[in-house]
């Protein structure tokens, strides 16, 4: 997919971006809302704000918005929106203007699209995900202090998306026109970038990038207040013998410096719990930039991750419910070679229904 360069677009069009606040819910598509009402609410205890039969709206301790998660019944796993809270309703027309100016169909909502959810814009970004834009949103009752509501692994609020896009070079160029910071990269000396991670909030990141087949959504990631809850999570996924759901760490990330678990949900959604990374707010706050060689970007202790870490992600639905199609050079290189170049340089090669991870350049 093409994707045109907003900065610049931006600055002769004269439409400033929409100022965002911060990365505001996702919705996700799921086979079986009783399988994923086990795993969001009895296993990581977000808390149910409605549901009916067809959707689930759940947030977390400290949000007092209406949700930060939509869960919605469908026949395929697929991510529904990612959205995006700007800093008033003034902001929604912004977000109108500035991406008519660059030339993406803009579609306005009335309140009520979603539920607990005021009027807002919807776009599919230039890198093929749908977003929304919104301001107006139901309040309801912040749970802070509830402690007797908390569970083992009480988790705080929504932190960031991670999504992956065949060219991460041209998704920071989108994401810094739209007035991202940019924290910590992954690049190697021949000016390739392998995964970005980008802030509207000051923390670390609303939106990270990793290479890879896109668009698609790599994963949604919820902070807890502390890494014990983390762990408390994976002891009890061990006890109910649902270990299978844990599918990287627990650990320590090196980008970010935030402790880690990533799961799989009952349709193979990631989700990851993330906690304790660092305040990013002053204008000049310094981007961290790892090699790709250095062992300890992903784990600081340099353990491995897991190749399903790389090759796996939720395929993403357009603004109609469609299945977005995979970006075409990617999916054409793959079915010639079959191999997919992913996050970090690796190549996939495909052996049967094996997946395995290679670094370009070696053997497998
Ligand atoms: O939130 C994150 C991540 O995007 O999930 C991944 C912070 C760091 C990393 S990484 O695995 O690159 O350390
Ligand atoms: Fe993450």
């Amino acid at each position: 997919m093409t994707v045109t360069d907003p900065t610049a677009t931006a600055t002769t069009t004269g439409n400033p971006p929409p100022d965002v606040i911060r990365s505001g819910y996702a919705e996700l598509i799921v086979t079986d809302l009783a399988a994923s009402r086990w795993f969001y609410v009895d296993l990581l205890g977000l808390i149910v704000t409605a549901e009916d039969d067809d959707a689930i709206y759940l947030r977390a301790f400290e949000e007092y918005l209406h949700h930060s998660l939509v869960l919605r019944r469908g026949d395929m796993p697929a991510l529904g929106r990612l959205a995006y809270r700007v800093r008033g309703q003034d902001q929604v027309d912004a977000a109108e203007r500035y991406f008519r100016g660059i030339g993406v169909d803009t579609r306005r909502v009335p309140a009520g699209a979603t539920r607990g959810i005021g009027e807002a814009v919807r776009i599919t970004d230039p890198l093929g995900f749908p977003v929304e834009f919104f301001y107006d949103a139901e309040h309801t009752e912040r749970f802070t202090q509830r402690y007797d509501l908390h569970h083992g692994n009480a988790i705080t609020r929504l932190d960031h998306f991670n999504v992956m896009v065949p060219d991460v070079k041209a998704a920071h160029r989108y994401y810094t026109g739209l007035g991202f910071g940019v924290s910590e990269t992954i690049i190697d000396d021949e000016d390739n970038v392998y995964a970005a991670w980008l802030y509207r909030k000051q923390t670390v990141h609303d939106v990270a990038l990793t290479g890879g087949d896109g668009p698609r959504l790599h994963h949604i990631a919820f902070a807890t207040a502390e890494r014990h809850q983390i762990l408390h999570t994976c002891d009890v996924l061990g006890a109910l013998h649902k270990e299978h759901h844990i599918e990287r760490g627990p650990g320590r990330h090196g980008v970010s410096n935030a402790f880690y678990l990533y799961l799989r949900d009952p349709d193979g959604h990631r989700i990851e719990i993330y906690t304790t990374d660092y305040y990013t707010g002053d204008p000049d706050n310094p981007t961290v930039e790892w090699s790709v060689d250095d062992d300890r970007r992903r784990s600081f202790w340099g353990h491995a991750v897991v190749p399903s870490w790389y090759t796996d992600g939720s395929r993403v639905h357009d603004l109609d419910g469609r299945v977005v199609p995979l970006s075409a050079p990617a999916v054409r290189e793959a079915e010639r070679t079959g191999v997919i170049v992913g996050a970090d340089g690796f190549a996939i090669a495909t052996e049967g229904d094996q997946k395995i991870p290679f670094k370009l350049g070696e053997q497998v």
